[in-house]
């Protein structure tokens, strides 16, 4: 599924050009990738082509999300223009990228996405970073921003910085590319399975069922939270000259094989998420299995479908794999979506 990735504030603009960087060679998703900021000496540190980084507002270190929603508001057409001009024919869908306990993450990203639906008619999601749960003076940008969100997007993929071994402070910003480093790229790992999945170049595999653009967006569907569980792991040796030379087959047990997808299904979801959630307040999800083809173990696939089914406690899931020739590793990514306000949203909204 094709992407116009555009990144509001600090850690949007980080992560908006880390998903570029970073989108799987063989499988690329990002169709065009564009920054918006207050601040333009952070925007002028992001791998963004010059063309779409654009400046609006104060320069002055912003106080909070109102005052950077006013300066959005102020210059919407500008900002129209410029979100606008990002996205290419191209994307199947726009994904906003934001920390949403930054002032101008919090305070512009809603206006952005408002400004973009007078010229865009595609579904726009967004990217939210959830501040570190011991992360202080980072409530009145979260609600606002998280409020504002709610009003405005499709879907929120969450990404909570506590379950990505993010700082448990904000960092000063000349420190915050190194400090996210890790974080960043977790993020722009998953996202490129998924979002990836489905964008085959010619030459790759081609799964027996494909992910395509329309299954994610009837997965992430039309208002609602979506969390992404991920288990990535090594299943095989890269073969040696000599195995190569005698055609030595490697096709595991199917009890092994059964196994292991297995075993990785249930440690998308319940070891490795992006946000800590009750998935049964799930309503829709979706399986993506990706491996070496003898890997992908079709009975297998399809219970861990049925799993998947019993811990959103019924609903629609949606599954595709991607086989990859010559793959040493086996990823399993699980989305759960159609969520109402999860814990952590809802502790972040509400009055503590
Ligand atoms: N995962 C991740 N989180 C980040 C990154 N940078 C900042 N954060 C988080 O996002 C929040 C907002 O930070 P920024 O994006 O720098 O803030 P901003 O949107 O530019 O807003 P102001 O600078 O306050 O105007 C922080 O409080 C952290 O929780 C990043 O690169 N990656
Ligand atoms: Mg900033």
């Amino acid at each position: 599924m094709k992407l116009a990735v555009l990144g509001v504030g600090g850690a949007g603009s980080r992560l908006a050009a880390r998903l570029a960087a970073a989108e799987p060679d063989d499988r690329p998703y990002v169709a065009a990738v564009a920054a918006v900021d207050t601040d333009p000496e952070q925007l002028a540190a992001v791998d963004v082509p010059r063309e779409h980084r654009h400046a609006f507002g104060t320069t002055a270190r912003s106080a909070d999300a109102t005052t950077v929603r006013t300066a959005a508001e102020e210059n919407a057409r500008e900002l129209n223009r410029a979100a606008a001009d990002a996205v290419p024919s191209a994307a199947d869908a726009v994904l906003v990228t934001l920390g949403v306990g930054g002032a101008t993450g919090a305070g512009a990203a809603p206006i952005v996405v408002d400004t973009l639906r007078e010229r865009v008619d595609l579904p726009v999601y967004a990217l939210t970073v959830l501040p570190h749960p011991e992360e202080a003076g980072v409530r009145e940008n979260a609600r606002s921003g998280l409020r504002g969100l709610e009003a405005t997007v499709d879907a929120q993929l969450l990404f909570d910085n506590g379950a990505l071994d993010a700082p448990d402070e904000r960092p000063a910003d000349e420190l915050a590319a190194e400090a996210y480093a890790d974080a960043n790229a977790t993020v722009a790992e998953w996202l490129g399975a998924l979002f990836g999945a489905g964008e085959a170049t010619e030459g790759a595999a081609v799964g027996e069922s494909v992910v395509d653009a329309s299954e994610i967006i009837a997965t992430l569907g039309e208002g609602g939270y979506a969390t992404i569980g991920y288990w990535r792991e090594q299943v095989r040796e890269k073969p040696s000259f000599l195995d190569r030379l005698r055609s030595k087959s490697e096709t595991p047990d199917e009890i092994k094989s059964y196994s292991q997808i297995e075993t990785a299904v249930r440690r998308s979801l319940y070891r490795r998420r992006s946000v800590e959630t009750d998935l049964s307040r799930a309503t829709r999800a979706l399986l993506v299995t990706m491996g070496p083809p003898e890997w992908l173990n079709r009975e297998a696939i399809a219970d861990a479908r049925r799993s998947l089914d019993e811990a959103i406690g019924g609903g629609a899931v949606r599954g595709g794999d991607t086989p990859i020739d010559g793959g040493l590793h086996l990823t399993v990514l699980s989305v759960c979506a159609g969520m109402d306000r999860p814990d952590r949203v809802a502790s972040l909204i509400d009055d503590a």
